[in-house]
């Protein structure tokens, strides 16, 4: 265990809460034999897909407010460089899963099956006595039903926005719910913290939501908010990737070229009930009337494109907060926030119109740096603000560490504990490795791998019909549209990052060769 220093830091600090986390003077050795009960706080894992720190005005946001999780960051702490280590849904949940780097933990892209059989958090707090549960997202794979849970429901796949069939433990058929996804997963929440659970035992909860993934369908509540408003464009709306990497100019996710009919909703979308169809077309079925007449065309026509995009993709994070509203406030009202650490964040980043994009998986900013905020009431200080690289490879290791169970020496992230306390260890991590592989794929976006500190980043676009550097200056120039590569002024810094990257590959056990390299030879 290489848990010994913050845990007995843990242990001594827990003086500050103890009475507000009811936990007994017990010894370590006590607390991880398993008759024991266990006596951490609860955790409430609220995880969305695709949500923006740029849609959260906590952050913030110029183009939308999100009361309650900004609630969050008030009573809590916000975390301003949270970067997750591979830009993509699957595998950053399977990093959060395992504390480990997608070469580890089996799970680097999208489509694959989790290897359930392998340590992940869930099993290690359920053996420390906690309740464990998933309701909503999982994607973590099809074909093995999920372990280290006491109780799941689950989306298959992706999931659909309304009238989701999901997989629910120990039944053979998917159940079938109608209505909106994210009131459904809420309500399914909420049903087990009220009715479900084991009261005898803390619990441990992933509330996983399907939104605001693509593509973007707002729910009954929400379907005309922002109607009459213009939300504002990013700068970089009509970017033109000249002098940028070939990786920027191949890619497939652009507004203007990539974004269909039904990201649009210029079609409707399918398995709507008649009761969902009506509000829908009422909502839709005029504004698309005055778009098909109106024959936009050029920048008219993107502009017109970025705005029903924002305002769809805003819909669906309103309803993700006015439900995070729901189960906040039911923890208030049955006075479980007392003892409950509740975090808030997001698979990944996402772009709003940023380099004319929406999508995620590149190590640019929006991608690279996702949401989280905490909230721990007597142990986290209301109102603060972390701006230490932390990362989603952390989040295992910290709800562990909370839970006062052992971190096993595999993991390859740190516990935030003594962050969301307000100290930072001296050797905290100051850069960040990234690898993103799910190439060929959807949105065209070439493999690469690189490092991140909180000004610099240099990326290798690996492969060998694109093998290309770049090195980016977020200080220079934020909006990262400028390669410094090879720039004499930054020989310093450019062979400072080869020498870091070179020490975290090595340290992270990265491989030469990508997981499929050998079938990838083969074809
Ligand atoms: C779907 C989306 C993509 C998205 C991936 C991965 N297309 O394929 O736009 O990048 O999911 O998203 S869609 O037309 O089916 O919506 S992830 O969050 O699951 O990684
Ligand atoms: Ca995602």
């Amino acid at each position: 265990m290489k848990h010994g220093v913050s845990r007995r830091e843990f242990l001594r600090t827990l003086g500050l809460g103890a009475a507000a986390l009811a936990v007994p003077a017990c010894s370590p050795g006590v607390r991880r034999a398993s008759a024991a009960p266990a006596a951490g706080p609860n955790i409430l894992f609220v995880y969305s897909d695709d949500h923006a720190y740029q849609a959260i005005s906590a952050y913030g946001s110029k183009v939308n407010k999100t009361p309650h999780i900004d609630r969050l960051g008030r009573e809590g702490m916000r975390f301003d460089e949270c970067y997750v280590t591979n830009s993509i849904c699957g595998p950053m949940r399977a990093v959060v899963m395992t504390g480990k780097y997608s070469h580890l933990n089996g799970f680097w892209r999208n489509g694959l099956q989790f290897d359930v059989a392998q340590q992940t958090f869930p099993k290690l707090l359920q053996r420390a006595g906690y309740q464990t549960a998933i309701i909503g997202k999982y994607h973590l794979g099809r074909k093995l039903n999920p372990q280290g849970f006491d109780y799941y429901e689950i989306l298959i796949g992706q999931g659909p926005y309304y009238n989701p069939p999901m997989r629910k433990i120990g039944h053979e058929q998917p159940v079938k719910h109608t209505g909106y996804t994210t009131d459904i997963i809420t309500d399914l929440a909420l049903e087990w913290l009220k009715n479900g659970r084991d009261k005898s035992k803390p619990f441990m909860l992933m509330y996983q939501h399907k939104a605001p993934h693509r593509n973007w369908q707002p729910g009954p509540k929400h379907l005309t908010m922002y109607d009459g408003v213009t939300i504002p464009e990013p700068d970089s709306l009509f970017e033109n990737y000249e002098g940028r990497p070939t990786a920027v100019k191949t890619q497939d996710m652009t507004i203007s070229k990539t974004m269909n009919r039904s990201d649009l909703k210029l079609t409707p979308p399918r398995g709507l009930t008649p009761e969902q169809r009506k509000p829908w077309d009422a909502a839709y079925g005029p504004k698309n009337k005055k778009f098909e007449e109106a024959k936009l065309q050029g920048k008219d026509l993107v502009r017109w494109k970025y705005q029903r995009y924002i305002k769809d993709y805003l819909r669906c994070i309103a309803s993700v907060d006015d439900n995070l509203g729901r189960v906040l406030e039911y923890l208030d009202s049955s006075g479980l926030a007392a003892n409950t650490i509740v975090i808030y964040s997001s698979d990944q980043g996402f772009y709003l119109g940023e380099h004319g994009w929406f999508d995620k998986r590149w190590i640019y900013e929006e991608s690279l740096r996702t949401p989280l905020l905490a909230r721990w009431p007597g142990v986290i200080k209301p109102g603060s603000v972390n701006s230490d690289i932390v990362s989603p490879l952390d989040f295992a290791e910290t709800f562990l560490a909370v839970a006062g169970a052992g971190i096993p020496d595999d993991m390859q992230g740190r516990s935030i504990l003594p962050l969301l306390k307000g100290h930072t260890p001296a050797d905290w991590r100051k850069t960040l490795y990234y690898h993103y592989y799910e190439f060929p794929g959807a949105h065209r976006v070439r493999r690469h791998y690189g490092v991140a500190d909180r000004r610099y980043k240099l990326i290798h676009f690996y492969e060998k019909n694109v093998d290309e550097w770049e090195l980016i200056d977020l200080k220079a120039n934020p909006g990262e549209n400028r390669n410094f590569y090879g720039d004499t002024a930054y020989a310093d810094v450019q062979a400072r990052l080869h020498k870091e990257l070179r020490r975290l590959r090595k340290r992270y056990k990265v491989p030469d060769a990508d997981p499929d390299a050998a079938s990838r030879k083969r074809r």
